[in-house]
C-alpha cells in the first residue's frame, strides 16, 4: 500500500497540520470546529421513517441523478430507442434493473405470466407450448451475464461525439440471471440438434426481434431466464422471460420470448441482414458478427464524473469485460498509450460478465490522458480507435471495442476525446 494511504493516527490525535497535507480527506475533518461533529443534528433527535412506508425500496432523493438517460436526436421515437445505464456512478459489477439500459423496437409490453405462452416447433418429434408454470418445473441455473447492445459506442467511429461514459458506454448492463438452459427445452421437444441446425428466436411484442441462432451455441450457455438479480424480471427487460445469450451481442437476447423454431438454415431476417451487420470499404457486409471483442472504460474520472477533491489520492475505476470467455488483464495509461500500467482486477474468473478495475493513484495535479486496455482469456488485446478503423473503414456502426480516451484537466474535468 502507498504510504500516504495509511491514516496515521498520532497525527490525528495531535490534529497536526502534517495531517491535512498527508492524509486521505476526512481524517483532517476533526480538528475543525465542524458542525456536523460538534452539533446535534435532526436526524439524531426525531424519529425516521417507519417500515409501512417502504414496502418497495428506492434509491434515497439524493441519489436521484443515477438514472438512465436517453440522447433525444439519436432515434426519431422513444417508442423505437434506447437510454443508456449510468455506469459512471455506479460500482462493484452487478447492475440494479431500474437503473440497466433499455432498447426496444416497438415499445416494452406489459404480459401476464398467466398469459406467457413458449412455443418450440419446426424441426422437433413434438411441437410443444409452454406456459410459465411450466417453464419453472425444469432444473435451473444462475449466471452473471453482461448484456451489450452491438451499437454500445456506435456514435463515436467519426469522432469524440458524447462527453459521457453513459452515453459512450452505457448500453451495457450485468446481472445475475436464473433461468433453464436452452438445451433442456430442445430436448423435451426432441429437437433435431445436429450441428447444422439453428433455431430462430422470437419475441411477443410487436417487433418480434427475431434472431437466428446456430445450434452449437443454442447447446451450449444459451438460458430460458426469469429472475434477474434474484427478482422478477422488469417489463422493460422482457417480463416475464427473455432469452440469455452470453457474450453475444444484445440483439439476440429476445425479449418477452415467444417461439423458438428450429430450422436447417438462417433465417435471415431484418434483425440480421440490414440491421446488426457492418459495411466495409470494399462494400461488402460484415455479417454474423455475433460475439462481443473484449473492450474496457474507464468510468470515473469521467466527464460526468470529474476529480472534485484536488490532489492527493485518486481512486481510477472502470469496467472491463469478453464475450470470449473471462478478463484476465486490464492495463491503464495516463499519457494517452505511450506507458502503461496494469491494473487491480476487483474480482477475477468471471466469464462473460463485467470485471472492475481500479488504480489507486497520488494525482499531481498535471492534466492526465487516461484509457484503459482489456486482454482476454485468448490473448486478445483491445485496439486502439486507430487499428479498428484500419480494419473496418469509415462506415461501421457496430461492434466498435476501441480503447477510449478522456482528458482529464488540472481542476479534474474529464472531456471525451482521440489521441492519435
Ligand atoms: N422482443 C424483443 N427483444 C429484444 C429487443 C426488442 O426490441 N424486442 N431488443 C433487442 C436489443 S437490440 C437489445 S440491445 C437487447 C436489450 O436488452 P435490454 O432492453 O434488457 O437492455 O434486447 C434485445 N431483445
Ligand atoms: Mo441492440
Amino acid at each position: 500500500m502507498d504510504e500516504m494511504f495509511k491514516p496515521s493516527r498520532r497525527a490525528f490525535l495531535k490534529g497536526s497540520a502534517a495531517v491535512a497535507a498527508g492524509s486521505v480527506a476526512g481524517a483532517a475533518a476533526a480538528q475543525n470546529a465542524d458542525p456536523l461533529i460538534t452539533e446535534l443534528q435532526d436526524w439524531a433527535s426525531y424519529t425516521g421513517v417507519g417500515v409501512d412506508e417502504t414496502p418497495y425500496g428506492m434509491p434515497i432523493e439524493y441519489e436521484s441523478h443515477v438514472v438512465r438517460r436517453n440522447v433525444e436526436w439519436l432515434t426519431a421515437s422513444p417508442i423505437s430507442s434506447i437510454n443508456f445505464t449510468p455506469i459512471h456512478a455506479l460500482d462493484g459489477t452487478i447492475t440494479p434493473q431500474g437503473c440497466a439500459f433499455e432498447r426496444h423496437h416497438s415499445g416494452a409490453i406489459e404480459l401476464r405470466k398467466e398469459d406467457y405462452r413458449l412455443m418450440i416447433n419446426g424441426l422437433v418429434d413434438k411441437p410443444l407450448v409452454f406456459s410459465y408454470a411450466d417453464i419453472e418445473r425444469f432444473p435451473r441455473e444462475n449466471h452473471v451475464y453482461f448484456c451489450e447492445c452491438a451499437a454500445n459506442t456506435g456514435m463515436e467511429w467519426a469522432g469524440a461525439q458524447l462527453n459521457g461514459v453513459q452515453f459512450t458506454h452505457g448500453m451495457i448492463h450485468n446481472m445475475e440471471y436464473t433461468g433453464v438452459p436452452l438445451r433442456a427445452l430442445l430436448k423435451e421437444a426432441g429437437a433435431d440438434i445436429s450441428s447444422d441446425k439453428w433455431v430462430y428466436v422470437e419475441g411477443a411484442d410487436a417487433s418480434s426481434n427475431g434472431r437466428s441462432i446456430p445450434m452449437e451455441k443454442a447447446l451450449d450457455d444459451v438460458l430460458v431466464a426469469f429472475k434477474a438479480n434474484g427478482e422478477a424480471l422488469r417489463m422493460e427487460h422482457g417480463y416475464p422471460v427473455r432469452l440469455v445469450v452470453p457474450g453475444w451481442e444484445g440483439n439476440m437476447w429476445v425479449k418477452w420470448l415467444r417461439r423458438i423454431e428450429v430450422v436447417d438454415r438462417a433465417v435471415e431476417s431484418r434483425e440480421e441482414t440490414s440491421k446488426y451487420t457492418d459495411v466495409l470499404e470494399d462494400g461488402t457486409a460484415r455479417k454474423w458478427t455475433w460475439v462481443m471483442d473484449a473492450k474496457s472504460v474507464i468510468t470515473s474520472p469521467s466527464p460526468q464524473q470529474p476529480i472534485t477533491h484536488g490532489k492527493g489520492p485518486l481512486v481510477i475505476s472502470g469496467l472491463a469485460w469478453s464475450g470470449h470467455g473471462q478478463i484476465t488483464r486490464v492495463d491503464v495509461s495516463k499519457d494517452g498509450g505511450i506507458t502503461w500500467e496494469t491494473a487491480r482486477l476487483g474480482k477475477q474468473g468471471d466469464i462473460k460478465a463485467l470485471t472492475r478495475f481500479y488504480v489507486d493513484m497520488m494525482w499531481d495535479g498535471a492534466p492526465m490522458l487516461l484509457q484503459s486496455r482489456a486482454m482476454d482469456e485468448t490473448g486478445y488485446s483491445q485496439p486502439t480507435k486507430e487499428q479498428l478503423r484500419e480494419k473496418r473503414g469509415e462506415n461501421s456502426v457496430y461492434h466498435n471495442n476501441c480503447i477510449q480516451t478522456w482528458y482529464v484537466n488540472a481542476e479534474g474535468i474529464a472531456e471525451n476525446v482521440e489521441v492519435s
